[in-house]
């Protein structure tokens, strides 16, 4: 009878729950109760301020709150300090992310404390790989909300309507900046028609809190100026650049500054001229000085002839180190390699002493299965930020090396690649918004801990509360045990699922050529570059599996500081979730389990598919708790998952048992898929590309 009862009450519930297209992400509208706030100045970002408050109240109603402009010292940058009445801080931008702070401790249950809350970054920005014709590099979630092909130039009414939706999303978890175009730029960008668009963009970005900034090509003055040559230290070249950015000033006065891929992957730049990055760097930073913008400069080089990629950034940056200006920051990926679903921090981080430098994040799911896998990013990057470097003793930590507490900068940065597109929930996949809130949140404090960010984020995103018919807290508590709990562990858990069935024990980039979405470790055409194949990093053969990057062999571990460089040289120290990463080891090597190597990759892979498993069972159960259209949607989406991640198992167990010569432990599931079958299905795929 109580169990009839309480399929009637769950039955009585779904149906209850309004359907929902995620369009709102986080901000969903709820009930607001009447507030009273005082504020003595005027600002446009002030008015959003006020009215968000008065659109979102869930305190007492009636309550008298006070925004407070002030002169604090203990405030830095766009900091805020609330208490139970005001909010206050040292500017209009401060004010509102305390207001929005407010509110989402309103609505999460999370007191008000009355500690300063500073930012643990200056600049908090979004990178979007957007081109100039609506395409998005790597982007999951349909074209570009800034750019398209047909009438290109012409701003709507619904352009304006979701750059402010954009904006508000951005500023509710406090990203104050974002780059419009692809770091491959094209030159285009910097023609009036599309400066033109930037200003658009920015008059709506701008109450928000929010600048803009541009990637461009280096190569511009050639293509777009026709001079005779880009090279940094010609005056005609850093006059077209002056004069360039005088311009852009011009027409956006309060515009951030440019990020620039160079000498990478085939994109123009200083070594074309014999000239250094830094020569190429401080050349726009000098441009851009006078009017306060940055150079974000990246790091992500490499080149056909290096015998491992992943030392590479760091043999050409450390060189330089105090050579930049100090208005250039130094954007440097989390890995040494490439965003794959797992890599030790670069090198770089808490090496370069003398140089400002940023961690580069991508939130765009290129490695970790696109907009179909369910991949909740904030271990990963937590991971990264957590991790010691030890290059000013214990806790030297990537984040403290990066955000001011160890080494001085003038800027601190931090830049995730956005996973934004027109699709209506934004991201292509429901929690892919997570990570999209992750990164704010960890920008903002960067020792936040990825339960308390799922945590909010579920209850922002997901709370349904049809209080009025049922009586609100029996339902409270069954959402927090049924639906809060097992979802937050599936979203914890998911991220080391993804390693398991992709790159497990340290493998990496062994995704199927271009997109990088399935298994593709045999993937090796005879012309290719080698380090553009997956063999290049598995090195797989009859005596083993793994990169040698021991002092025997590439080397890399000596950009480490110890005790890391001893630690990951010894694969008996060396942490065993990067053991393939810097080690070449026999199949029958043994692991901590008493396995051997490759029985633990078996039994890991095998991990991740059950894992998988184990989040379709976990959604399925909670259909009372979430509306129907996100629910079928992320119930879909999981049913691919699954499917991939067999996909996966079987690709690379099949494919590395050629080498291993071993068989597969027998309590195992056994492969469904014919690894033939499997490699004529992704070469179709890859050649049609
Ligand atoms: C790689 C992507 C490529 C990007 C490049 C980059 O495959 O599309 O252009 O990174 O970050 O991961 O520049």
């Amino acid at each position: 009878m109580k169990h009839l009862f309480s399929v009637c009450c769950t039955l009585f519930i779904t149906t209850l729950l309004i359907a929902q297209d995620g369009h709102e992400l986080w901000l969903r509208s709820s009930k607001a109760q009447p507030v009273n706030v005082v504020c003595s100045e005027k600002s446009p970002t002030l008015s959003i301020a006020i009215q968000e408050l008065k659109d979102g109240w869930q305190g007492k109603p009636g309550t008298t709150i006070t925004l407070t402009i002030t002169k604090d010292k203990a405030i830095q940058y766009d900091g805020y300090k609330l208490s139970e009445n005001a909010v206050q801080a040292n500017n209009n931008k401060g004010i509102l992310y305390g207001v929005y702070d407010f509110l989402r401790r309103q609505q999460t249950g999370e007191s008000i404390t009355n500690e300063v809350n500073n930012p643990s970054y200056e600049v908090r920005i979004l990178n979007h790989w957007d081109n100039p014709d609506g395409s998005i590099e790597r982007g999951y979630a349909g074209h570009s909300i800034f750019w398209r092909n047909d009438d290109a130039f012409a701003v709507t009414a619904q352009d304006k309507k979701l750059w402010q939706e954009y904006a508000r999303a951005n500023a509710s978890i406090g990203i104050n900046g974002t780059v419009l175009n692809n770091v491959n730029a094209s030159p285009q960008i910097l023609n009036p028609d599309y400066l033109n668009r930037v200003k658009a963009i920015a008059d709506i970005l701008r109450p928000y809190g929010m600048k803009v900034y541009l990637s461009v090509k280096f190569s511009s003055p050639v293509l777009l100026g026709k001079l005779k040559t880009s090279d940094p230290l010609d005056p005609e070249v850093i006059g077209w650049w002056k004069a360039k950015i005088k311009e852009i000033y011009s027409i956006v006065p309060d515009f951030g500054g440019l990020l620039v891929k160079a000498s990478s992957e085939g994109q123009p730049g200083p070594q074309d001229f014999g000239r250094t990055h830094a020569d190429g760097a401080n050349m726009l930073a000098d441009a851009l000085k006078p009017y306060g913008g940055i150079v974000m400069w990246r790091a992500f080089v490499y080149s056909a002839n290096d015998k491992d990629r992943a030392k590479q950034a760091y043999n050409e940056f450390m060189p330089l180190d105090g050579q930049f200006r100090d208005n250039v920051i130094i954007q440097v990926k989390n890995g040494p390699i490439d965003f794959q679903p797992r890599e030790p921090f670069s090198a770089l981080f808490g090496a370069m002493k003398k140089t400002s430098l940023m961690p580069e994040f991508q939130i765009t799911q290129e490695y970790l299965g696109h907009s179909i896998h369910l991949v909740f990013l904030s271990p990963m990057w937590e991971e990264c930020l957590q991790s010691d470097t030890y290059q000013q003793g214990d806790g030297s930590t990537v984040a403290r090396c990066t955000d001011g507490s160890i080494y001085q900068q003038k800027y601190t940065a931090i830049a995730g690649v956005a996973n934004i597109g027109l699709d209506t929930n934004w991201c292509g996949h429901h929690f892919a918004q997570a990570n999209w809130y992750t990164f704010g949140r960890l920008a903002w404090n960067v020792n936040l801990k990825s339960e308390q960010i799922a945590e909010e984020w579920l209850k922002l995103t997901f709370y349904n509360d049809p209080s009025d018919k049922l009586g609100s807290s029996d339902y409270n508590a069954s959402w927090t045990s049924d639906f809060l709990k097992p979802v937050k562990q599936m979203m914890l858990d998911s991220r080391e699922a993804a390693v398991n069935y992709m790159t497990p024990l340290g493998l990496h980039h062994i995704m199927s050529a271009n997109e990088h979405y399935g298994p593709g470790p045999w993937w090796a055409p005879e012309k290719m570059r080698a380090d553009w194949t997956p063999p290049y990093y598995h090195q797989a053969a009859g005596n083993g599996v793994g990169f040698d990057r021991t002092l025997k062999g590439s080397d890399a571990v000596e950009q480490y500081h110890q005790p890391l460089a001893s630690q990951f040289n010894d694969p008996a120290t060396c942490p065993e979730k990067f053991l393939l990463w810097f080690h070449h080891l026999p199949w029958s090597y043994q692991m901590k389990s008493g396995h051997t190597l490759w029985d633990e990759l078996c039994y890991d892979y095998d991990k991740g598919v059950q894992q998988v498993h184990s989040f379709q069972k976990t959604w399925d159960k909670v259909q009372p708790y979430v509306d129907s259209t996100r629910f079928i949607a992320v119930q879909r989406s999981l049913r691919g998952q699954s499917q991939n991640a067999v996909l996966w198992k079987d690709a690379c167990l099949l494919y590395f048992q050629q080498f291993s010569q071993m068989p597969i432990p027998y309590e195992l599931e056994r492969p469904v898929n014919n690894l033939d079958e499997i490699i004529k299905n992704d070469s179709r795929r890859t050649t049609e590309h």
